[in-house]
């Protein structure tokens, strides 16, 4: 998946200042798109009246950092305690905001007592937290990090080893059914971190999770994409396609924990890079910063958030709120190429089927760039079928036939089982109809 190329999310040019009418505030211009705008909140800082100003003035969305894990609300087994997760969860609901609800589930930040818990008797007291938290807050959040962080980083794409994982890999799933059991109108969301490159198998590792989630009709309604960036982790070129194909399984996609660590211009223009990635997403319906002033941060040596250790605004959040406020106002982008990312057809032929992956490539105002890569086969025939007005008028890595003006028939031509096209789209960007067959 490496030669795919996508939006370059950190390379464009930033966005003109808005006109005079537009909306001044985060949240306000996140709502001109249907999209929220949340930040991650302390309790401890709900007495600092600068903190609480730019909370109250500029988000709608509020994440508790650290008060509703699960040494929080649990810290012995069956005793909860609400105190700090409530001060925040109150501040935002009477201020009209609404709450994300983080984390259930986690294999860090476990009360002592569940650390040192296995096999049954741990996944009953996962499931009981979970059916616990979920029923306390029924009604108060609008989606929940069910679970968070069980995929390994590296690249195994399996999941992370820790004591959950070892009571069994249906152990998200099980945490899954009884969140939506305890609220069922809360949005129940899978959320890690490095799962920002479409090419990381760690991304690929979650996305299949949730492609077999909603094939099974496992309750998911979201992902969440972490997203704390710096200099060893840099905004992926690709963002925009990670979010894309994930939300093309069904799933909402938000950005929940951004910062990124720098200043000045460079990070002006990778926090829009970011924004719009989001924007050009009909799914992604919204975002969260991890923080609200750099000294606020988990990581404030990097001075990653949109306000400066005294609250004034930095460049970054002029370049977001610009980047916000140039969304279409009509509601969340519609000019994506959707459509299903993965057609499967099993051949006549005894020997096996094959697979083939649509993936977005570049987009231009004129033509777009597609990629399929098959898998299952190395005699493969791959039929790309486009609609009117759309024609294909480049293709590489592939023995091109035409069966008509839209059906094109690819065949492996010698390097490899991936290739590509450019789509003259005549103002339609539906994604191409893909099957494949052994040849
Ligand atoms: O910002 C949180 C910090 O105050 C805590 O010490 C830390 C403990 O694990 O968790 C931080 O928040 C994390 C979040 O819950 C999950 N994703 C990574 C975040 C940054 O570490």
């Amino acid at each position: 998946m490496s030669t795919l190329v996508a939006a370059a999310a950190g390379a464009a040019v930033l966005v003109a200042t808005p006109a005079s009418g537009a909306a001044s505030t985060l949240a306000a211009a996140a709502q001109q798109s249907g999209r929220y705008f949340g930040t991650a909140v302390a309790a401890n800082k709900l007495s600092d009246s600068t903190y609480v100003n730019i909370l109250n003035r500029e988000f709608d969305m509020v994440t508790a950092e650290n008060e509703m894990k699960m040494d929080a609300t649990e810290p012995s087994q069956g005793q909860f305690s609400y105190g700090n997760a409530d001060r925040i969860v109150n501040q935002a609901r009477n201020q009209g905001k609404r709450v994300r609800g983080h984390a259930l589930a986690w294999h860090s930040q476990q009360p002592g007592w569940m650390q040192n818990m296995s096999g049954s008797a741990l996944r009953q007291a996962m499931l009981n937290h979970v059916t616990q938290v979920a029923t306390y807050y029924r009604g108060k959040i609008y989606a929940w990090d069910v679970v968070n962080e069980a995929f390994a980083d590296g690249s195994s794409g399996g999941r992370r080893d820790s004591n959950l994982q070892r009571t069994g890999n249906d152990w998200i799933e099980a945490a899954f059914r009884a969140a939506r059991a305890a609220d069922p109108n809360a949005k129940l969301c899978y959320n890690d971190y490095n799962t920002d490159n479409w090419s990381h198998a760690k991304t690929q590792g979650v996305y299949r999770m949730v492609q077999d989630f909603k094939s099974r009709g496992v309750p998911i309604d979201c992902v969440g994409f972490q997203a704390h960036f710096n200099s060893g982790n840099p905004v992926p070129s690709n963002y925009h396609t990670t979010l894309q194909n994930f939300a093309a399984l069904g799933v909402d996609v938000q950005i929940t924990e951004l910062d990124i660590e720098g200043s000045g211009s460079t990070q002006a223009q990778q926090y829009q890079g970011v924004v719009q990635a989001c924007l050009a997403v009909a799914r992604c319906t919204g975002i969260t910063v991890w923080g609200i002033r750099d000294t606020d941060s988990w990581r404030a040596s990097g001075t990653p958030l949109l306000f400066d250790g005294s609250g004034n605004k930095k460049a970054a959040y002029t370049s977001v709120l610009n980047a916000l406020n140039a969304a279409d106002p009509t509601g969340p982008t519609t000019t994506d190429p959707t459509g299903p990312t993965t057609t499967t057809t099993t051949s006549q032929n005894p020997g096996g089927g094959c697979t083939a992956t649509y993936s977005e490539g570049q987009k231009w105002n004129d033509r777009f760039n597609g990629q399929v890569t098959v898998s299952g086969t190395n005699n493969w025939v791959v039929t790309v079928t486009v609609s009117s007005p759309q024609r294909i008028i480049a293709t590489w890595n592939t023995t091109a036939t035409w069966e008509s003006a839209n059906v094109m028939t690819a065949r492996p031509n010698g390097n490899g089982n991936t290739f590509g096209f450019t789509i003259q789209h005549g103002g339609n960007w539906n994604w191409p109809t893909i099957s494949c067959r052994v040849g």
